[in-house]
């Protein structure tokens, strides 16, 4: 019972932080796809997307995100 209540207050600390971005994880798989990008930064251009995925698997992770706003490509 620990365990579980460990593995909710990390999963509720987890998504506070996920909320202080504009972008939602709308299917909740952890990253961010093109789409969700898309629906936060509709004015913002596949190439820059693309530009942002630093490894390239087509979704972009928390630490990419981070790494936009933190440049000044993406607003926070
Ligand atoms: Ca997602
Ligand atoms: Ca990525």
């Amino acid at each position: 019972m620990r365990l579980v209540g460990f593995s909710v207050v990390c999963a509720v600390l987890g998504s506070a932080a996920w909320a202080q971005t504009m972008v939602e994880d709308s299917d909740g798989d952890g990253v961010y796809s093109m789409d969700e990008m898309r629906a936060a930064y509709p004015d913002v251009s596949d190439d820059v997307l693309v530009q942002i995925d630093v490894n390239e698997d087509g979704a972009i992770d928390e630490e990419e995100l981070a790494a936009a706003i933190a440049v000044g490509v993406l607003d926070s």
